[in-house]
């Protein structure tokens, strides 16, 4: 039998390791979506040796779009049991009072707006699916733990974290999985994503850290994934071991 597995955001990062980590398992047939054609062009080629892979170039903040896409799969693509919901971005690194609005606002359209609209989207298909069909909401550390220049970003993240258990309550007696997977500290274009593309900081970051793999994130999500029907991973928090916890900090007059 092979499954269906759409995931957002495939053209880095997790998303395209979990692309790959699906595709090299055998047994599954991968919906790839993401705004760069050119790079879901060659993914498709990649891994298209693999598995049957259909793209789709796909911006989740637009909301018709991504309602058009989704509800008009190629048959062969359009019984879709796996859900991965990875694309998203932070935007910013600094204080809430020197944000740009326009930064937050795009991390909310992105990181909940997109995410909700691709969720409702597919749950009629989810649903029909039953047994062993699962939704893994990629959320973040950042969701439960706040940290200087978070913001908003945070606020999306708790958002990922609520919305999936909320959903599970919903989805009782479907048979249908939700899962919150949120990882810390991880290389990928994250933070050059972040840093409006500063190669630098970036790789300052992420310098001796040692630092959560894409590869590592995929795994999770296909262990998640494949875990017998009967069980659901709710919550799922996994950080390199070089990073940790600070204590609070204090303001002194
Ligand atoms: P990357 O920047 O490497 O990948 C992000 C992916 O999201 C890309 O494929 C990008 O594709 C896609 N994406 C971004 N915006 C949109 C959009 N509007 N529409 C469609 N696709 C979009 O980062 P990661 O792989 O690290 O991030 C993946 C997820 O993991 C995100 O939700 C992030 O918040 C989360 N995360 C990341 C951590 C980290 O430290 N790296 C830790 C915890 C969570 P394209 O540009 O082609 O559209
Ligand atoms: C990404 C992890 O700690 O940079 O979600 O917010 S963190």
């Amino acid at each position: 039998m092979t499954d269906t597995v759409l995931i957002t955001g495939a053209t880095s990062g997790f998303g395209l390791a979990c692309a790959r980590r699906f595709a090299s398992a055998g047994g599954y047939r991968l919906v790839l979506t993401g705004r760069r054609s050119e790079r879901l062009a060659d993914i498709a080629k990649e891994l298209g040796e693999q598995c049957e892979v259909h793209t789709l170039t796909l911006d989740v903040t637009d909301r018709e779009a991504v309602v058009a896409a989704l509800t008009s799969l190629p048959e062969a693509f359009a019984q879709v049991k796996i859900l991965v919901n990875n694309a998203g971005l932070a935007l910013g690194t600094g204080p809430a009072q020197e944000s740009s609005l326009e930064d937050w606002q795009r991390m909310i359209n992105t990181n909940i707006a997109g995410l909700t609209t691709v969720t409702h989207t597919l749950l009629p298909t989810l649903i029909e699916q039953g047994k062993g069909a699962s939704i893994i909401n990629i959320g973040s550390i950042a969701g439960n733990w706040p940290y200087p220049g978070g913001n908003v970003y945070c606020g999306t993240k708790a958002f990922v974290e609520q919305f999936s258990h909320a959903l599970r309550c919903d989805l009782a007696g479907t048979g249908v999985r939700v899962s919150n997977l949120a990882p810390g500290l991880a290389e990928s274009e994250f933070t050059l994503v972040r840093t409006g593309g500063d190669q630098a900081a970036s790789d300052k970051l992420y310098a001796g850290t040692n630092p959560i793999k894409p590869e590592d994130i995929a795994d999770s999500v296909f262990w998640i994934a494949s875990l017998p029907a009967h069980l659901n991973v709710n919550q799922l928090e996994i950080m390199p071991v070089s990073q940790a916890w600070s204590p609070f900090s204090i303001h002194r007059e």
